[in-house]
């Protein structure tokens, strides 16, 4: 199994979850029918946490590294506004896309604090897998992804948590031996520095024994669309459910909130451990054709 085969899973759990997730925002749809084992019908497209992610991975399939200039300028040409982005995000890729420089940009946004969404996280779970057993250059890789559209820390330490957790799970899947819930935490915290998404990550680690309901009580289940009330959660439905993908999926549709990109870090982190074979094949087949290939 090559570094790409495991970039690639993680790049179909990351789009089914965000195609899955995102049907449970159309009017008429509960959760009730997936619990009843049958999943929305007809064809369920993938919104701009796909989108970012297919940038991304495609990006680094020629490069194998990220080049910042390059990775800005590809998020702005395969922006497709009616992919659900948020409303900074709009702005940052539409400024790019006039050729103002990305660093700028990214500062400017949100009065000049930088964004804290939890856009930089949606994206990142191949990148991380890319870099299975090297959970150091996972976090610095994920760090330089995530400059280029979010400057504020705590929307950057979204993505170095998701990659330091999918590069965890690959390298699980190399050697067959899967972390605890808490060793997998655990080796998150390792490479995050103190504010809002190291709090939650340490409180999502505390909380390993309760129920789902009340871990996305009390980390939040991604409702402010922010990297510190997204990635905890996240986090701690991909520890408890690394063997399950379908059973983890589930979990962060019953939490609701940001389903479509809950759905889509925990789908990244999970089918990097899993494989693509842990994804049942009526789902991928439901999901929008990628944009790329990887
Ligand atoms: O982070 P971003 O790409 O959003 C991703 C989310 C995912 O759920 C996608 O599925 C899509 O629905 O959007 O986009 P941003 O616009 O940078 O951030 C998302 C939202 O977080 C913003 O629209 C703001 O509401 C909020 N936000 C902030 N609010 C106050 N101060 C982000 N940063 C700040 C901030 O600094
Ligand atoms: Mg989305
Ligand atoms: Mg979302």
């Amino acid at each position: 199994m090559t570094d790409f085969e495991l970039c690639a899973d993680s790049l179909d759990g990351l789009s089914v979850g965000d195609a899955l997730g995102a049907q449970f925002f159309v009017p008429g749809t509960t959760f009730s029918t997936l619990l009843d084992g049958t999943a929305p019908p007809g064809s369920w497209p993938w919104t701009d946490d796909t989108e970012m992610a297919c940038t991304l991975a495609a990006h680094l399939r020629p490069h194998g590294v990220v080049d910042q200039d390059r990775l800005a300028q590809a998020f702005a040409e395969h922006f497709e506004p009616y992919r659900g982005y948020g409303g900074g995000a709009v702005v940052v890729l539409r400024r790019i896309r006039n050729g103002e420089p990305w660093r700028d940009v990214a500062r400017e946004a949100f009065d000049g604090q930088g964004s804290m969404g939890n856009g930089a996280a949606m994206r990142v779970a191949p990148l991380g897998a890319l870099h299975a057993g090297d959970p150091r250059t996972a976090a610095l890789e994920a760090m330089r992804s995530a400059e280029v559209t979010h400057a504020h820390a705590e929307g950057i330490l979204g993505a170095v948590a998701v990659a330091v957790a999918a590069a965890e799970a690959g390298w699980a899947r190399r050697v067959r031996n899967p972390p605890s819930p808490a060793e997998l935490l655990d080796a998150v915290l390792g490479y995050l520095i103190d504010g809002r998404v190291r709090d939650g990550v340490r409180q999502a680690r505390r909380l390993l024994g309760v129920s789902a309901a009340e871990a996305a009580y009390e980390l939040g289940n991604g409702a402010q669309v922010l990297a510190q009330d997204t990635v905890p959660f996240a986090l701690w439905v991909a520890a408890t459910r690394l063997d399950d993908y379908p059973g983890a999926i589930r979990v962060c549709i019953e939490a609701g909130g940001d389903v479509d990109t809950m759905a889509a870090i925990v789908g990244g982190i999970v089918a990097a451990y899993t494989g693509r074979a842990a994804i049942p094949p009526e789902w991928l087949s439901q999901r929008e054709p990628l944009a790329v290939m990887v």
